[in-house]
């Protein structure tokens, strides 16, 4: 991502602010792992899509004094060869100024300072903060650490939560993110295909796995988008797996949920397939009517739907062909084979921080995943594109990846 698309974003911020403010995001820093090693570090996402910056420990604070109107600096770690020879080297002004286009870097050792200086000296009673939490019983953010502090040493300052902003610029995808979720659908079909190139009785969930993470490497994609979930057979009944430990039998369906991202969004893709390359006569029987149900989507999908209507429409419509082929008798039932919708927008994360209450709208990226569970049979799994409303109706970005059962059969039989 240039740095245009980080200055942007911040703009739209910024002048969605209402009064004079101090603004803060916090990248965060890698939470304990175990005595004395951390898990990997990952950027808290809203602060990446404001400034592109992913480093441990960074501020950026800005200070707005109206529309138009602001000065901008990020606290960055201060130089320190010692530290720098065990952990790498510290990201330098410069280089912030490449990926961010903020211009102005200051010491982490002088935040709290800082900060002070401007509520005390600079007339600033407003503070903005990101307070995203899905839950309140969630660890506290920098956002919340500081603002208790806040109210304890400056109790006259005002806190007010960015989080609805954020969501709603997050919302609507500009041109360079479709660019990077349509190479992120690209990438996912390399990995998508070598398992099932891969795929035959016998073969365990960690080695479809393999296949899929080794494709990603190729590209340079260490981790993908999100923990992958790969299973074969009754592990399908299980909708978040990450075991990989069972082993595919012959006649067992692979499902996988995958998705390898590509410069900071995040793709997410479902397809099943029989692992020795052919479809039962009930495998097919059911994978046909979710592929029916998600080509319907893609044909009705365009602006001005309620995202609360989108699941339920294919519910309906799932729930047509269920009784076609006999299986669901009343719409009441539907809840027995379908397990969960699937009308999650995508981006930044894999289930995007989005405004709430949306009605379909261009440039809005969600998943059409429908699932089908039927446990009578032993067949579960599901079939998840990525849909892209545009001015007149939808495009599915994951075309390109074998879904058909015809397709999935042939490219499969030429393993
Ligand atoms: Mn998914």
């Amino acid at each position: 991502m240039d740095r245009e698309f980080f200055m942007e974003n911040r703009k739209a911020l910024y002048n969605m602010t209402e009064e004079k403010g101090l603004l803060l995001l916090f990248s965060g820093h890698a939470p304990k792992k175990t005595n004395d090693e951390n898990y990997p570090f990952f950027a808290d996402r809203s602060y990446m899509y404001f400034t592109g910056v992913h480093q441990e420990n960074t501020i950026l604070m800005t200070e707005i004094y109206g529309k138009e109107q602001w000065e901008e600096a990020l606290y960055i770690l201060p130089p320190d060869l010692m530290a720098e020879r065990w952990t790498g080297r510290r990201i330098k002004p410069e280089e912030v100024e490449e990926q961010s286009g903020i211009r102005e870097c200051a010491s982490t050792e002088n935040f709290r300072k800082d900060l002070e200086n401007r509520l005390m000296n600079k007339g600033f009673t407003t503070v903005y903060m990101d307070f995203g939490k899905l839950e309140a019983s969630e660890a506290d953010t920098e956002s919340y650490r500081l603002a208790a502090w806040l109210k304890k040493e400056y109790p006259h300052v005002q806190i007010k939560n960015l989080n609805p902003w954020i969501r709603q610029l997050r919302t609507i995808k500009k041109p360079c993110e479709l660019e990077a979720l349509r190479k992120a659908e690209w990438v996912t079909k390399e990995g998508i295909e070598a398992m099932m190139k891969a795929s035959k009785p016998g073969m365990y969930e960690y080695q479809y796995k393999a296949e899929f993470d080794y494709a990603l490497a190729q590209h340079g994609i260490l981790a993908p988008g999100f923990p992958s979930i790969i299973s074969a057979g009754q592990n399908n009944f299980c909708i978040h797996y990450y075991s990989y430990r069972g082993q595919a039998q012959d006649g067992d369906m692979i499902l996988n949920d995958v998705g390898s991202g590509w410069d900071l969004e995040v793709n997410d893709i479902s397809r099943a397939f029989p692992c020795n390359g052919k479809f039962t006569e009930k495998q097919r029987l059911l994978y046909d009517c979710a592929y029916r149900t998600s080509e319907h989507m893609f044909e009705i999908l365009k602006p001005g739907i309620p995202m609360k209507d989108v699941d339920l429409i294919a519910r309906k419509y799932n729930y047509e062909q269920l009784k076609d082929i006999g299986l669901c008798k009343s719409y009441e039932d539907i809840g027995t084979y379908m397990w969960h919708g699937g009308a999650h927008h995508i981006g930044f994360d894999v289930h995007d921080a989005v405004a709430p209450d949306l009605i379909t709208a261009p440039g809005m990226v969600f998943c059409v995943d429908i699932g089908i569970y039927c446990e009578e049979w032993g067949i579960g799994f599901r079939v998840e594109d990525n849909c892209l409303i545009t001015e007149n109706g939808c495009e599915d970005l994951s075309y390109m990846i074998p879904k058909k059962a015809e397709d999935i059969e042939a490219f499969m039989g030429r393993r």
